[in-house]
């Protein structure tokens, strides 16, 4: 068996060697994922967003076994916020979720926000190709907060879990603006502990305000109450999870989902291999350099400098656009 062969095969060594390298921006590493896009777009992704210590790990590692009982393959992606080096948070994790990863059908694997030439996001975004391509049927992914972090979840994932604990009442006001867009299953976890209930019944106040123009074709995110501790609700959130799957299959919504997490993808890839290519160009390009000068001089407003680089652009797209209206 060759690389790509192991790789869909699941060898749980080669796709962590794939990620690895991906991470490291390796142009055979980057070949290798080009190369079997077409075959990507089974899997299923869920995100787990929410604020830090509400127990998404714990939620994971309870939503691993649920899903392995089911026979389900299941990757995990852990975005962590901190250094490596002084988050506790990521060494629990990876203890936590270690004691799982004896079986060959669950992969998982943590990213640190920093150290990724080319992005974060880039490294998830291949990540997530990968697992899907070695089999996994659903690629959890975790990460911090709710549209303030380096990854878009609401983007990349098909379902995106908020995480909530009793007693964020606070945070909830402070998001209340975003929170429906993303959510499509809410979470209180915690509810071993008091507050469960009021915070359920202020996220009902939430989605009773913005259900007012809903239709029955529109999903209605639930809300969850669990616990990782007495494992209450846990069954109920795996169960809405592929729910909710099903449910954007139905609606046609999940091509739609990839089409636009696809589109984000093409625009960061983009962009950021046009500084790239900028930054190469200018330490041997005398006129990129004068050109650069006169910014660096206050001759030049980077607006006008940006506007003149799209107007090329323009230009040139147009000047293609005209040669193929004579050729035909
Ligand atoms: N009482 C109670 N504690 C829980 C529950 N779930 C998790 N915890 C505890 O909450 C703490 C944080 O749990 P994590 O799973 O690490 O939370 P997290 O949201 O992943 O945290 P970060 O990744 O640091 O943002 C740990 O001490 C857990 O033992 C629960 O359902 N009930
Ligand atoms: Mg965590």
């Amino acid at each position: 068996m060759n690389f790509v062969e192991k790789i869909k095969a699941g060898d749980v060594y080669s796709v962590a060697r794939l990620i690895t390298l991906v991470e490291r921006r390796e142009p055979e590493a980057i070949k290798t994922v080009k190369g079997f896009y077409s075959q990507c777009g089974r899997a299923h992704l869920v995100g787990i967003t929410g604020p830090p210590g509400v127990g998404k790990s714990c939620l994971v590692a309870s939503l691993i076994q649920r899903f392995r009982l089911k026979g389900m393959s299941v990757g995990v992606l852990a975005v962590d916020p901190t250094s490596p080096f002084t988050g506790g948070a990521l060494l629990g994790d990876r203890a936590r979720m270690t004691e799982l990863s004896e079986d060959k059908e669950v992969f998982i694997r943590s990213f640190a926000s920093r150290g990724h030439t080319g992005g974060l996001s880039a490294a998830v975004n291949d990540a997530a190709d990968i697992l899907d391509i070695s089999g996994k049927d659903v690629v959890l992914i975790e990460t911090v907060g709710v549209g303030q972090g380096e990854i878009d979840i609401a983007r990349l994932a098909h379902t995106v879990l908020l995480v909530l604990m009793p007693g964020y009442g606070d945070t909830l006001q402070a998001m209340k603006a975003g929170i429906m867009e993303i959510a499509d299953i809410m979470v209180v976890n915690k509810a071993d502990k008091p507050g469960g209930d009021e915070t359920v019944a202020e996220l009902l106040t939430v989605q009773n305000f913005q259900c007012v123009h809903q239709n029955s074709d529109t999903w209605v995110a639930p809300i969850i109450k669990t616990s990782t501790v007495t494992q209450e609700g846990l069954d109920d959130l795996t169960e809405a999870i592929l729910k909710h799957f099903q449910f954007i299959k139905q609606q046609n919504i999940f091509a739609e989902k990839n089409r636009k997490r696809r589109v984000e993808q093409f625009l960061n890839i983009f962009t950021q291999r046009m500084r790239d290519e900028f930054m190469e160009e200018l330490k041997t390009d005398q006129a990129l350099q004068g050109w650069v000068d006169k910014i660096g001089a206050f001759e030049l407003h980077p607006y006008s400098a940006a506007e003149q680089v799209i107007s090329l652009v323009k230009e040139a797209r147009e000047g293609r656009k005209k040669v193929r209206r004579q050729n035909n």
